[in-house]
């Protein structure tokens, strides 16, 4: 439901801003939450307000107390190391006036953080920003290692479980439930000649040869903010930090980061997979990464962006499939376009498999 200018100045009066919020405008190109950037009354913009979209974070109080266990836990890490402008480097959620880490109007849920100033979020990166990347994402990754077991939830069940992502897929084809098949056969038969095969993770898993750490889960190249000169500020967007597979982290990246085109690029030509890109974020993640991977994990992380970019293909498809009831979009074919879009990434990423897969000799 869309609120009024009025509404939101009333949801914002029930977090403790420092001066009085005058205007929220919408931000960023996130697929999930809606973002938006709070001016005060002394005209800076200090605070981010997002409706978290309970339709797909069902247990909100999971979703939250998740947040504040890893932010808080960020933080005193920084602070342990010294760091400076700690601010800037993690998020910092505002409790209500009334203490809760959100705040429900009867209809929505809504937190508000800080917003991190002298920031930039990127839809492409440059090699020296992805090396960064990796970096950011090997520290976040070994700074959440030693939060006990079981304190985290899974804020969306099977998230990256690709045997559950292919039964959605199933069933969505089964159904068929507004009659978009018939146009799409020949890319779901593309899908399930890779079936089997992209779900070794989940075998691994059963075999006791791969075993979940706490991940981002969202490592989009968006997911990053970046100071003027191009170093990482923050890890953002921290809905799904949940236990997974490391493999989810460098794959997410190279599924936005590595692509010379858009996530849903008309032009398939613009498709391809950045090798630079891809080298220079598993230089910065095995710097940070290398002393708590195992072999395997540390050889399987090109599959990781195939697996990534597989899953993402298979999720698009499916929401493509069933209506449209999941991403945000923006014209009635998005789905479709970001499917084919994804599938060639895919394509090209195959292709590269033997030169990526070869990349990671050097720390094994
Ligand atoms: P979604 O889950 O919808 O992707 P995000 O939390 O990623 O939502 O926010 C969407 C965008 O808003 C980000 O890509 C980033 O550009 C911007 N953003 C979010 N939080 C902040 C923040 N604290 N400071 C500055 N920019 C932010
Ligand atoms: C969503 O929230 P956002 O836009 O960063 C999605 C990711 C997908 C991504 C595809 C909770 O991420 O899993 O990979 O879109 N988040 C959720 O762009 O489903
Ligand atoms: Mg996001």
């Amino acid at each position: 439901m869309t609120k009024t200018k009025e509404q939101l100045m009333h949801i914002l009066a029930q977090f403790p801003l420092e001066g009085k919020a005058v205007s929220a405008e919408p931000f960023g190109n996130g697929h999930i939450n809606d973002t938006l950037k709070v001016v005060t009354d002394d005209g800076e913009t200090k605070y981010i307000l997002q409706r978290i979209n309970h339709h797909i974070f069902t247990n909100v109080d999971m979703l939250q107390n998740n947040i504040h266990v890893v932010t808080t836990h960020i933080r005193k890490k920084l602070e342990a190391k010294g760091e400076k402008d700690i601010d800037r480097k993690v998020l910092t959620f505002l409790p209500t006036n009334e203490g809760k880490l959100y705040y429900f109007d009867g209809d929505s849920y809504w937190r508000v953080c800080l917003l991190i100033s002298r920031s930039k979020s990127y839809e492409e990166v440059t090699p020296e920003k992805s090396y960064e990347a990796g970096l950011a994402f090997g520290d976040f990754q070994s700074m959440l290692a030693d939060i006990p077991e079981g304190t985290l939830g899974e804020t969306i069940p099977d998230f990256h479980n690709m045997e559950f992502r292919l039964q959605q897929f199933h069933e969505a084809v089964q159904a068929d439930p507004v009659g978009r098949l018939a146009e799409v056969k020949d890319l779901v038969d593309e899908i399930e000649k890779r079936a089997k095969a992209m779900c070794i993770q989940e075998d691994l898993y059963r075999e006791g040869k791969l075993k979940k750490r706490v991940n981002h889960c969202d490592t989009k190249v968006n997911n990053i903010l970046f100071d003027e000169e191009g170093k990482v500020l923050c890890v953002i967007d921290l809905d799904t930090v949940m236990p997974g597979f490391v493999l989810s982290d460098i794959g997410d990246f190279i599924r936005t980061g590595a692509n010379t085109g858009a996530e849903d690029d008309k032009n398939l030509d613009n498709v391809n997979v950045n090798l630079p890109i891809f080298e220079a974020y598993a230089r910065g993640y095995m710097e940070r990464a290398q002393s708590f991977l195992t072999p395997l994990e540390i050889s399987m992380l090109p599959y990781g962006g195939r697996l990534l970019t597989y899953m993402q293909t298979v999720r698009f498809f499916t929401d493509y499939i069933n209506g449209d009831t999941y991403y945000k979009i923006h014209y009635p074919e998005h789905n479709l376009v970001r499917t084919k879009a994804q599938f060639k990434l895919l394509q090209s990423l195959e292709e590269n498999a033997e030169k990526m897969d070869g990349f990671m000799k050097q720390w094994l």
